[in-house]
Order: structure tokens, then sequence, then C-alpha cells
């Protein structure tokens, strides 16, 4: 389905004084407002295929109605988002959950929804019917020299869709690893892993890149081969300029300083992109800025101050990706609330008084290098996002209007009450 213009147009004509006046209030204290504006109009948050249906857990999955039942569906769902908060314009596919048989004709359903492909992200982490040879014990990684080819010529597939469809970048996380001490020799894991991803490395468009993601653990309770940031910065410097690390926020032991992570990535033009989302424990998938927005805004603060310090485009330098799903919300209200606590994150960071912090930082004002930050963190931008999108044609309040439109009602009526399975 879609939602037609007027109705966006009279919400937006409902709101519009209120708007005004909380817009003005913001306004009347930035520098340049409609720099700013047109900063977050060109700030796109990619979505992943996977996330439009109700997530599970290993305990079961609660299944929601009217959700998509094929890739079609998926892509007329972010469409929606798109045209409700202007800053959902890309997807991001997982193969082969999500396969374009047919590319010309979803790339330009695409087009009509005004969406890109965003990174293609491959899977050996599973078992496949019909697969030949199992990753039980690991894929890039295995011991078997037949498995690591299979799972090279899967990422080589996946690359070869991504081609058609105009992406420009593999995404490739692995659950390889080990469950138990002795299990594998470390040192074998990490040497075999290079040497396919070498191979993929290699059947790389020159205008491609390839992105490392890293995770501590889950579903090897052990060890994991590529652990961390460090592990896959390793493998992106081997491999070579087109290798970069990919940062998903749920991937890291609890405490670790993410922020520092991504400046010092960022530094060495290694930082990928990122999968945003949030947890309280470790790869919980939860909605972007639900448990600590607080996090999320010094990691943009490091990402605008290291971009603006290397002359990079914030929009389109870095991939903006969400990956996040679970168990209890509607998953389209779900990914508004995710697109707005990134791009609130966002606009705090371009807030932050940025010479004032290198004066406090050089006195060694402590006291002041924190009042600046969190001034910037404490401002309600809300006013801001909403002006970006009204600019840019989208809802003052995306998710009022998705509620007051009874659009899941739609969906479920046209599509069944009945939860359909995803890949997760
Ligand atoms: C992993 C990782 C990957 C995602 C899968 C579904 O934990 O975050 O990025 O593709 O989950
Ligand atoms: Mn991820
Ligand atoms: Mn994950």
């Amino acid at each position: 389905m879609q939602i037609e213009k007027y109705k966006l147009e009279e919400h937006n004509h409902s709101l519009q004084k209120e708007h005004q006046r909380r817009f003005d209030f913001i306004a009347a204290e930035i520098k340049d407002v409609n720099g700013l504006l047109q900063k977050l109009i060109d700030f796109q948050v990619a979505i992943p295929s996977w996330a439009l249906g109700t997530g599970g857990t290993r305990f079961g999955r609660f299944g929601g109605g009217g959700e998509p039942r094929n890739l079609e569906e998926k892509i007329e769902d972010i469409g929606l988002l798109h045209a409700l908060n202007k800053s959902s314009g890309a997807i991001s596919l997982h193969i082969p959950w999500d396969i374009p048989e047919n590319a010309s004709h979803i790339k330009a359903l695409a087009a009509q929804n005004g969406l890109k492909f965003d990174a293609m992200n491959s899977n050996t982490f599973q078992d496949q019917s019909g697969q030949e040879l199992s990753y039980k014990f690991g894929s890039m990684q295995h011991v078997d020299k037949a498995v690591r080819k299979q799972a090279v010529a899967h990422n080589i597939e996946v690359i070869k869709y991504g081609v058609e469809l105009d992406s420009k970048a593999l995404s490739v996380w692995l659950s390889d690893g080990s469950n138990f001490p002795g299990q594998l020799n470390m040192r074998g894991a990490f040497e075999r892993t290079l040497e396919s991803l070498q191979e993929i490395y290699e059947a790389l468009p020159d205008d491609w890149k390839v992105w490392v993601e890293y995770k501590p653990y889950e579903p090897n309770f052990y060890s994991t081969t590529i652990g961390d940031w460090g592990q896959s910065y390793l493998l992106s410097s081997k491999l070579g300029q087109k290798a970069q690390t990919l940062v998903d926020l749920g991937h890291h032991l609890q405490g670790v300083n993410i922020e520092q992570i991504v400046s010092l990535l960022l530094m060495e033009g290694k930082l990928a992109g990122f999968h945003f989302n949030d947890s309280k424990y470790g790869d919980d998938d939860l909605t972007v800025g639900s448990i600590n927005p607080y996090q999320l805004f010094l990691i943009f603060n490091e990402l605008v101050e290291g971009m603006d310090a290397r002359g990079m485009t914030h929009a389109t330098s870095i991939g903006w990706m969400i990956d996040a799903s679970h168990n209890v919300k509607d998953p389209i209200e779900d990914l508004l609330q995710s697109v707005e606590a990134i791009k609130i994150a966002y606009a705090q960071a371009l807030l932050v008084d940025t010479p004032a912090l290198v004066q406090a930082q050089q006195d060694n004002d402590v006291v002041q290098a924190q009042e600046i930050l969190q001034h910037a963190y404490r401002t309600d931008v809300r006013p801001l996002l909403a002006e970006a999108r009204l600019r840019a044609g989208g809802a003052l309040n995306p998710l009022t209007v998705y509620r007051q439109q009874t659009i899941r009602q739609q969906l479920i009526n046209e599509r069944g009450a009945k939860a359909v399975s995803t890949g997760l």
C-alpha cells in the first residue's frame, strides 16, 4: 500500500502552528540552521530486509499480522517508512533470505519507492536446504577446504546479485568460532578465514567494498574467529583498501568504549559503517536509542568530529544501517523509532560547540568539556528533525500518521492476519 500525499499534507497542516513555534524557538539558537537541516535531509539510514517481520528468539517467535510475505512487500514497507520519514531511502538485502529473482523488476520497484540498495549481506551461518556441505563447524575457517570453497562461492554469488542492483558493498558476518577450548587452532582458523576472504576480495568489483563485521560470542560461546575490532581490523588491513571494519553496536562485551573504537577506525580510514541497534546485555538487537541514547550521542560526536577532520561527507562516506529485530513491537513502528533515535543523536552531535570543546580540552577543563557535550545532548532537537522531514516532503510526526491512518490494519486486510515465517 501507499500513503496518499494529501493525507500527509492534512496531517502536517494540523500540526503546523505548534511545530512552527517549537522550531522557531530552537532555530534562533543555531548559527546556520539551513545548513544543518540540509545535513539532516541528506542523512539516510538503510533498512535491512529482515527487519520488517517480527523477530524471534531461540525460544520462539510471536509473529504479527500484515507482515511482508516476500521481497516485493518488504520493499513496499520500507517505501512506506521512507514516505513518512524521508530518512529510510535504502534497503540492505540478506542472501539467501531475500534473493532478487528478477533484478530489473526489483530495481524498478525500489526506485518507485525512492529506495537504493545498500550493502549486500551474505549468510554462511546457517545451512540452506539443498546445500552440499554443512557449516556446523564454521564456514571460512573450516578445516575442510571444500567447505571454505562453498562459502567463498556463496559470497561471490552475493556480489553478483548486488552488482545487478547497483549495490556497492558486501557485508560479511561469520558465526565461525568454537564452543569449547581445544576445538580449534585459533591461529589456523584466522589464517584460513583470511585466505577465504582474500578469494572474495579478488572477486570484488573496483568500486566495491567488503565490510568485515565482528562479534564476540553467539552462536559460538568460547571463541569467535572475528571476535572484536582488532581481529576485524587485522583482516581488513591485510586484505587491502577495499576492506573495512563494520561496527554493530550490539557486538561488544559490556562496558566497552565503542566511541573510542569508532574514533580510531575512522582515523585509519577503516570504518565501513554501522549496524545500529541498542542493548542492555549483549547482542539484544533492541530499538536504537531505547536503552542508552547517551552512548549513541557520544558515538555520533566522535563520528561528526572525525569525519569533519577528514573532510568526509557525512551522509555518504560511511554505511548507516539498522540491524535490529525483536519480539514485541510492530516492526514498522519500531523502525520509525530507530531511525528517529539515530537522527536525534546525529543532530545533537552537529550542535556540539567544537571550538569551545577544543579549548576546554586544551585547558584541561574537564568540567567545561562535560558541560559542552551535555548541553548538546540535552537539547531537544526533535523540531529540527520534524522541519527537515517537512522540507523533504515527509510527515511532521510519522508515528502519528502511521497510527491515525491505521496502516497496520490495512496491511492485515491486504496480506492476512496470520504471521509469516522470516529468516530469523
Ligand atoms: C548477526 C549479525 C549480522 C546479521 C545477523 C542476522 O548477529 O549482526 O549482521 O546479519 O545477525
Ligand atoms: Mn549486525
Ligand atoms: Mn547481531
